[in-house]
């Protein structure tokens, strides 16, 4: 089933996750619904408060390339456990505030802790996109968006720009 996707500004977006105690077949299944909306909006990443979850899961899929196998990956309790001295300056986006892009600044390289679908622990290291990507997941999860880390000017006209299109969407 697919699911709204909230825009900023929306103080679900602000708050820190709680981390998941026990997988159930509730989580399961938002989970699935999470990857459903993703590929649907289309995204390559999404966490479960951009839905008005406050739980710590993120989904995401890199693939972009059609032809290419797609490799969903579904993640709870993610946690960055190390991060690359060396940067990479990524032009971002984000379903909760669309239409916007900015570059934003992130170690290149993180390895990532997690719980899988089936319970199992996994631990990966990500470069490139999907280690930007990942750690905007993660981000959302501690309540944080990528246009905090822009100048305060820029955020602010971001943000002016989400509450219009929101008072529209609400109009019409
Ligand atoms: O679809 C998305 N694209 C994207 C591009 C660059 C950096 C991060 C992202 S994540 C975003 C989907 C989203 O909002 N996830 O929270
Ligand atoms: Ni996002």
């Amino acid at each position: 089933m697919k699911r709204n996707i909230l825009i900023h500004p929306d103080p679900r977006l602000k708050k820190v996750c709680a981390p998941v105690a026990d997988l159930s077949d509730e989580l399961r299944k938002l989970a699935d619904d999470m990857l459903e909306t993703m590929y649907d909006a289309p995204g390559i990443g999404l966490a479960a408060p951009q839905i008005g979850v406050l739980d710590r899961l993120i989904v995401m899929d890199c693939i972009k390339e059609e032809g290419e196998t797609p490799r969903p990956l579904i993640m709870f309790n993610p946690e960055v456990i190390a991060s690359s001295d060396e940067t990479n300056v990524y032009e971002e986006g984000c379903l909760s505030i669309p239409e916007q892009f900015a570059e934003v600044t992130r170690p290149k390289v993180v390895d990532v802790t997690w719980m899988d679908r089936d319970g199992n622990l996994q631990k990966e290291t990500f470069d490139g996109l999907w280690a930007t990507c990942v750690q905007h997941e993660i981000d959302h999860l501690n309540g944080k968006l990528f246009i905090d880390y822009l100048k305060p000017l820029k955020r602010q006209m971001i943000t002016r720009k989400m509450q219009k299109l929101k008072r529209e969407q609400a109009r019409a």
